[in-house]
């Protein structure tokens, strides 16, 4: 099957993966779609990492994280654990030299996440966040429109990321758990996503935000006194003067992973929905249609990132694998459009702690501006 994709990996990379579970799986079968040999892995524990060398098809798995760190011949390392251990192995990696990808929320505090924006910058290697929504096609053709003005001026913006994956209380998961996964879980999990696509494609920034919380079960299958929030609910401004909601529940029944933005100027609306990637509406007062993804009809940014052929459809894999491959050219020193940093990973920890505040007090809340 044709694929002239043009960002690919420039050389053989050796990659190593902290974690084991489902997210080591996506970065693995991403890093060996870019290209990159699969050559080491450690968990937890010793037996965990030998396990997942065997399902994910690892070279090596070692005793530590600090020996795969250290290990010269890694080139780049994908953090795929568990949220509050972020801070600590991605700063292990970056001062050992490596290129990091790390799982978000880069971190579970702005704080931390200022401090490996620095480190980051310090290594002066590549350090990017899986914000992988960014790589499909129609976000990037919804993103071109807006750029090149033809939604108009942005009046109203709607963004929704509902999931059922802890519907019930007997669903448990080491995200509830504060100590493991910080103190915001819905938004920090999924509402960071949400916001980051908001922002990336409309080029605009929340500057204000008004949120209420709730958490549905105090107590879960293995968890009591379960603090982390099950949905959020915000309101929002902008930086351009636009206006909008935020919608985002673990707890949706039948929404399995469904991301939604729908962004409203005063020519046209674009929408976008994560479980149907292969299209955009355009809505228009009169003649709205359904675009479908096909690269001779996009744009040139949307056409890179259209592998397969009109009528193959491409999912999550995909946007994974190329912000995986993105990230790897960056790492051959190039600049691909749009690819995901630390920053961004900091951008995300300061609208999530913006939100938690706002949600706390009852109040407004001015959300501190990142320096891009
Ligand atoms: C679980 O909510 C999860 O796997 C998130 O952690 C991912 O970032 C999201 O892409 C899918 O759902």
């Amino acid at each position: 099957m044709e694929n002239d994709r043009t960002t690919t990996a420039p050389s053989r990379l050796r990659a190593g993966f902290v974690g084991a579970g489902f997210m080591a799986e996506v970065h693995s079968r991403a890093a060996r779609a870019a290209g990159a040999e699969i050559a080491g892995i450690a968990s937890s524990n010793r037996a965990s990492a030998a396990r997942a060398k065997d399902r994910l098809g690892v070279e090596q798995a070692y005793a530590s994280v600090q020996d795969l760190v250290q290990d010269d011949r890694i080139d780049v390392v994908h953090v795929c654990t568990p949220n509050a251990t972020h801070v600590a192995l991605a700063e292990a990696a970056l001062k050992a030299g490596k290129h990091v990808v790390c799982e978000k929320p880069l971190a579970t505090t702005a704080q931390d996440a200022t401090h490996l924006v620095e480190l980051a910058a310090a290594a002066g290697t590549v350090a990017t966040v899986p914000f992988v929504y960014r790589f499909h096609p129609m976000v990037r053709e919804a993103r071109d429109r807006i750029a090149s003005g033809q939604t108009g001026r942005i009046s109203t913006i709607q963004g929704s990321y509902l999931q059922d994956w802890l519907l019930s209380r007997d669903d448990d998961n080491w995200r509830v758990d504060a100590g493991l996964g910080g103190p915001s879980r819905a938004f920090a999990d999924i509402g960071s996503h949400l916001c980051d696509l908001i922002e990336f494609v409309t080029n605009d920034r929340i500057t204000r935000v008004g949120a209420v919380s709730r958490t549905l079960f105090s107590g879960r299958a293995n968890h009591s006194d379960v603090q982390t929030e099950d949905l959020v609910a915000a309101v929002f401004a902008t930086d351009t003067g636009a206006v909008g909601n935020l919608l985002v529940s673990q707890v949706a029944p039948g929404r399995k992973n469904r991301l939604m933005i729908e962004i409203s100027g005063s020519e046209n609306t674009v929408q976008f929905d994560q479980e149907a990637p292969e299209t955009l509406w355009l809505g228009k007062r009169a003649g709205s249609e359904l675009l479908v993804r096909d690269r001779d009809a996009l744009s040139a940014d949307a056409a890179r990132l259209s592998v397969l052929p009109a009528g193959h459809p491409q999912g999550y894999q995909d946007a994974f694998n190329a912000f995986v491959a993105d990230t790897y050219t960056a790492i051959g020193g190039q600049a691909p459009e749009g690819l995901p940093t630390f920053r961004d990973g900091l951008r995300a920890a300061v609208l999530t702690e913006s939100i938690i505040e706002s949600s706390n007090s009852g109040q407004w809340v001015d959300v501190p501006a990142v320096k891009q």
